[in-house]
């Protein structure tokens, strides 16, 4: 994909796109919630991180984050008036089950969701809830979380007790959101809750976790008939730092644990094997039936791209034996991520190449800058629309090339509390004023709404 002209991005249009394509935002709802002890919500292992010291960069948490439980209507209204027609948010375990599992689901939890529901189709959005956002009841960290099948059995009766209450009116389910951070940012590097470092453990709690994706569908479907369901995938093209030899074969084990781990198993190939023997002693422990369970069949991909990595052979350097590099010379976002676009159009055609899907949405993609709030109260963002434009445009190449992208959901709706980063992150196309819980639209999302109401 060449990089597009200014002007072509203005040539950009709603109309490029099929009639029933899909337009959102997404959310989640740790990040945005707050209300934390309301209504008989349990502590998550979110609260418990965040509460301890160094872990938060700015010592922040998602305690009050843009206090959407109690303004969901106001957020509500400002993704109807974007012109969206679909809403991705997820939905917090611990507001169901404060503590994880339980005869009895918690009525005051699932009625903010309902009444979330209820909200989103008065207003013509369509619902598309997630299961598993990353904030796990804290009481099952305590037995071990993820790293347990217990807390398989435990996803399951929550799934069941969710689909139970909104299976009528809900038609679009996600299992999980980004399980490579479940496992990785949370089991091995440290990063996210729970903050364990272990390789072992981290390759079970993505077993776990892909396995309770699978198991999850038929409770689902038993759930909630004629639903669509899928995991949103964090996927990453990948680039070898040179044309050596080495750093070829490093880029092909690094999207062994990357990309191949989450695409293989959930696509009935089971792990790849370079992969698991390169892992030793560390693979995870696989049960009979495990593998069929997660490749139980799902009706579309979901798939979130931010940015490339480039890969470097790094002898000795992990377990993989590889290192992601700096990239230089490019566009680069706050965070420092790579912008690119063609990026997508490869990760895609890959996707479709390699694997087929039915369908594929792009369940998250968004760019972080540093906004600045003008004396007048606007906020002007021509970098993130640009990325968005960029974005789109990718995505429209894809679509030309084939690949069945069916809709696109922005990262974000709101800025919001952006896990390790706290508050000093800023993803939405809307800003939020935390001190003040003032929200207003950034000239981003002036454009997303423009381009979706067709007024360019
Ligand atoms: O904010 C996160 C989101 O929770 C998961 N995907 C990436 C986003 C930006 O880092």
């Amino acid at each position: 994909m060449k990089i597009p002209r200014t002007d072509e991005l203005a040539l950009l249009s709603r109309s490029d796109f099929p009639a029933d394509f899909r337009w959102g935002c997404s959310t989640s709802s740790y990040q945005i919630e707050g209300g934390v002890q309301e209504d008989g919500r349990g502590e998550s292992i979110w609260d418990r991180f965040c509460a301890t010291p160094g872990r938060i960069r700015d010592g922040s948490s998602g305690a009050v984050a843009c206090d959407h439980y109690h303004r969901w209507p106001q957020d509500l209204d400002l993704a109807r008036s974007l012109g969206t027609n679909a809403y991705r948010f997820s939905i917090a375990w611990p507001r169901v089950f404060a503590n994880g599992r339980g005869r009895i689901a918690n009525p005051k939890g699932l009625d903010f969701y309902s009444r979330l529901v209820d909200g989103l189709l008065e207003r013509g959005l369509e619902p598309w809830p997630t299961l598993y956002h990353w904030d796990l009841p804290q009481a099952l960290q305590d037995e071990g979380g993820w790293a347990q099948r217990a807390t398989v059995d435990a996803f399951l009766d929550y799934t069941d007790a969710v689909t139970r209450h909104l299976g009528d009116r809900v038609k679009h389910w996600i299992t999980h959101n980004e399980p490579w951070c479940t496992a990785f940012h949370g089991n091995l590097e440290g990063v996210h809750a729970p903050g364990i470092r272990d390789l072992k453990t981290a390759l079970q709690v993505c077993h776990n976790v892909l396995l309770s994706h699978g198991l999850a569908i038929p409770v689902i479907r038993r759930n909630s008939a004629g639903a669509q369901i899928g995991a949103a995938l964090s996927l990453h093209p990948l680039k070898a730092a040179s044309d050596s030899a080495q750093d070829v074969a490093a880029t092909r084990r690094h999207d062994g644990l990357r990309n191949r781990w989450f695409l293989d198993p959930l696509h009935g190939r089971g792990y790849p094997v370079d992969t698991w023997q390169l892992l030793g002693d560390k693979v995870p422990e696989v049960q009979d039936g495990d593998l069929a369970a997660m490749a139980t069949p799902t009706d579309f991909l979901g798939v979130n791209y931010y940015f490339p990595e480039i890969v470097a052979d790094a002898p000795g350097q992990g377990v993989l034996s590889t290192r992601v590099m700096e990239p230089q010379n490019v566009e680069r976002t706050a965070f420092g991520w790579e912008v690119s676009p063609e990026g997508l159009v490869s990760l895609l055609d890959r996707v479709n190449h390699d694997y087929q899907p039915a369908r594929i949405f792009l369940t998250e993609n968004g760019s972080t800058y540093e906004d600045v709030v003008a004396a007048d109260g606007s906020i002007d963002d021509p970098q993130r629309q640009r990325y968005l434009q960029q974005h789109l445009l990718a995505l429209r190449e894809a679509l030309a090339m084939g690949v069945p992208v069916k809709g696109y959901f922005a990262w974000s709706l709101l800025d919001n509390f952006e896990w390790a980063e706290g508050y000093i992150r800023r993803f939405g196309l809307t800003h939020v004023d935390f001190e003040t819980q003032q929200r207003r639209l950034k000239s981003s999302g002036k454009w997303y709404g423009a381009f979706l109401k067709g007024q360019l």
